[in-house]
């Protein structure tokens, strides 16, 4: 909302107009993720009331897609790298047929990306027929390619409204590939940078026991808390929310929609020595983990119990 009612406006006068631009893309994407993910919401309004100074800021963001020709992770990378965003490492995760990459912003200040797709050619020629059938043509995929991240800042489907049955047979084969369908190229999650939380204490491992206090279910695959083995990087996430969905035919039902990740970045060995106050992004652990990502994955598995309303 900061700059969209102009209140902020002498603020960026000082800022760069590519940076405007992109402040203003990055808000229209999180309107649709605030509005359909009242949990990300609340959490982050308990973490607001509780840390009343805290600026809450956004270790990352990320993105799902179908790797197929036009569109997949290329096709949401487009937009950052015109930022100037820098691809990073590459993650593979055979059993759930999925490959990705992270993305490092150009001020320590934006959040990273993490874009996955799936590899759709390891899935069953039914499943490949239904994801083809919603990217169309090559042309209409190269289309959807290019203009997709303009749907996430629309809020709309980028293709047409899926059928119940075409859903389930996705969903019975890739929890990933039935999300994305229903999803397209909305935010999958936002995550909370823990370790720039001012006045936060105890790290991630207290903040979870402060959000199940105040009853938010998290995702336990393979604990609350993900660890990188090097034991820098921790990660926790909610369940994600479930969100009412009416396919073509009228059917409505619940879906797994978005959720929110907490992330906290512990100070690399090197910079043991610096002070409290001197610490910066940059001294702290970058990238993520591929065990750990396994994990967050399951945020939305965990929500898919599908169930007629
Ligand atoms: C991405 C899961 C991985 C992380 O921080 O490791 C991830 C997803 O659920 O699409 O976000
Ligand atoms: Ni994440």
């Amino acid at each position: 909302a900061a700059g969209s009612d102009g209140e902020q406006c002498t603020t960026t006068v000082t800022q760069p107009e590519d940076s405007h631009l992109f402040q203003g893309i990055l808000s229209g994407m999180l309107a649709p993720y605030w509005e359909s993910t009242p949990t990300a919401e609340a959490a982050v309004n308990a973490l607001e009331a509780r840390y009343p100074d805290a600026l809450i800021g956004f270790d990352h963001l990320a993105f799902r897609t179908f790797g197929v020709e036009g569109l997949g992770i290329a096709s949401v990378a487009q937009l950052f790298a015109d930022f100037g965003y820098r691809r990073r490492d590459a993650f593979e995760f055979p059993a759930k047929k999925l490959r990705a990459y992270w993305y490092a912003p150009p001020d320590p200040d934006l959040p990273r990306v993490f874009i996955s797709e799936l590899k759709v050619e390891e899935l069953s020629r039914e499943a490949q027929g239904v994801i083809r059938k919603y990217a169309g043509s090559p042309a209409a995929a190269a289309l959807l390619g290019k203009y997709g991240p303009m749907s996430s800042l629309l809020g709309v489907q980028p293709w047409c409204t899926p059928s119940l049955e075409d859903w389930e047979l996705l969903s019975r084969e890739s929890e990933y590939a039935a999300w994305v369908l229903v999803h397209g190229y909305a935010l999958n999650h936002t995550t909370i940078a823990v370790h720039r939380l001012e006045g936060h204490e105890g790290g991630l491992e207290a903040l979870n026991a402060f959000l199940q206090e105040q009853g938010f279910v998290l995702n336990d695959s393979g604990g609350i808390t993900k660890a990188s083995p090097d034991g820098l990087l921790l990660q926790s996430s909610t369940v994600a929310d479930r969100v009412s969905y009416c396919f073509c035919g009228g059917e409505t039902r619940l879906v797994p929609g978005a959720y929110i990740e907490f992330a906290e970045r512990l100070v690399l060995p090197q910079f043991a020595g610096l002070q409290p106050g001197e610490v910066e992004e940059r001294h702290r652990r970058d990238g993520f983990e591929t065990a750990s990502a396994d994990r967050i994955f399951e945020s939305t598995t965990l929500a898919a119990k599908p169930d007629e309303i």
